[in-house]
């Protein structure tokens, strides 16, 4: 089967819109009651998944397969003509500079041995390569390290206004939703409208926050969060912070201080430290996620806001550029629209109308 047509298979969908954007728990809810097999149950969700990712990629691919169709249009031969014009079409999609020279060089390659002469065979191979670059040298620690017994600590770090917050709330509602106990940290106590939209979200998803008033220790709301997380036997604890950059020795000081006091109550923790990064700030994420990364240990990006650009390359440039995870993606400001990021289905929701075309064309002949 084409590498499309396994896209397809997995994340096309004849469901409408009103079924594909039925919550999580509905769709359990008829699932314990019988009404749905875990089979359907588990293509809705393949389907759902897809569904979002082709929502929240909208403008991306919009932008990239009117420029794509246009190359293809102009440059009918593979020659080095097109590969420029496509290396220019990648780095205005913010994939990164070296991201793009190793994409390119290895499309040259695969045209060479392939002996491939027309431009649109080459489509796919572009699609497949996306894939193939972002998943190499691919650690274990693409997943998230939640401990299956006992207390996940997650930090959340990232500069003001990014999405951290909201990621946090939406990490939050995904994990109530999975049936695990949730406790939220006010560790951004910079402004008291932080530790109040925090409140809101704890509302919302039905966790416990634990706060003090505006202006206090971080570190102490943090020391705090973790003892009563760990006492009351809650299964993950979401410290949000505030990261302010302007002063990197501050903010050094700051989070290792931070780190130092829920070391003390759980040894191995935080068990994740995410960077929230926003995506339409395109090289200037790039640029904090070096500054954060000689400040502290990162294990994960989530990359918010990824619905709000339409240079969605950057996910590309993140993971090969920074050689971190990228571990969630913001589709969206709906609660469930913080999807876990793997490259098929971004890749889906970059070319998902082409990859919805594949099977029709497989099928007609
Ligand atoms: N469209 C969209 N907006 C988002 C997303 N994530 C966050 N936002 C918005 O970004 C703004 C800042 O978010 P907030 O969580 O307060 O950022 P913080 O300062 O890092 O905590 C808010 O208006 C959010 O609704 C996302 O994935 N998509
Ligand atoms: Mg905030």
């Amino acid at each position: 089967m084409s590498f499309l047509n396994r896209l397809k298979k997995r994340f096309s969908s004849n469901k409408s819109e009103q079924e594909l954007e039925k919550s999580g728990e509905d769709q359990q809810e008829k699932l314990d009651d019988g009404l749905l097999s875990l089979e359907e149950f588990e293509e809705w969700e393949q389907e759902q998944i897809g569904y979002k990712f082709k929502q929240g990629l909208e403008k991306s691919r919009e932008r990239f397969q009117t420029e794509i169709n246009a190359l293809m249009a102009q440059y009918r031969t593979v020659d080095e003509d097109f590969f420029e014009a496509l290396e220019e079409i990648l780095i205005g999609a913010d994939v990164g500079f070296n991201t793009v020279m190793e994409l390119t060089d290895e499309l040259r390659r695969e045209a060479q041995l392939k002996n491939i002469t027309e431009t649109t065979e080459l489509r796919e191979t572009i699609i497949e390569k996306m894939v193939e670059i972002y998943n190499r040298n691919d650690a274990l620690d693409d997943e998230m390290n939640m401990q299956d017994d006992g207390l996940t600590v997650i930090l959340v770090v990232g500069v003001n206004g990014v999405g951290k917050t909201t990621s946090i709330g939406k990490l939050a509602h995904r994990y109530v939703s999975e049936g695990k106990s949730v406790m939220l940290a006010a560790g951004d106590t910079f402004r008291a409208g932080a530790i109040n939209q925090l409140q809101i979200w704890g509302d919302r998803v039905g966790a416990e926050v634990i706060r003090q008033g505006e202006g206090s220790d971080p570190a102490a709301v943090i020391f705090d969060a973790v003892n009563a997380a760990k006492k009351r036997g809650v299964d993950v604890l979401l410290c949000d912070t505030a990261g302010r950059l302007q002063n990197k020795g501050n903010l050094m000081n700051e989070l290792s201080k931070i780190n130092k006091v829920i070391s003390r109550v759980i040894p191995d923790a935080p068990h994740e430290t995410l960077l929230t990064l926003d995506a339409t700030t395109g090289q200037n994420a790039l640029s904090q996620a070096k500054s954060f990364k000689e400040v502290t240990n990162v294990s994960g990006i989530i990359l918010s806001k990824l619905d709000g650009t339409a240079k969605g390359g950057i996910v590309l440039a993140i993971k090969n550029e920074l050689g971190i995870p990228v571990k969630f993606v913001g589709l969206g400001e709906k609660m469930d629209d913080l999807q876990e990021f793997h490259a098929e289905n971004y890749v889906y929701g970059l070319f998902a109308d082409m990859v919805d075309a594949a099977e029709e064309e497989a099928e007609t002949d």
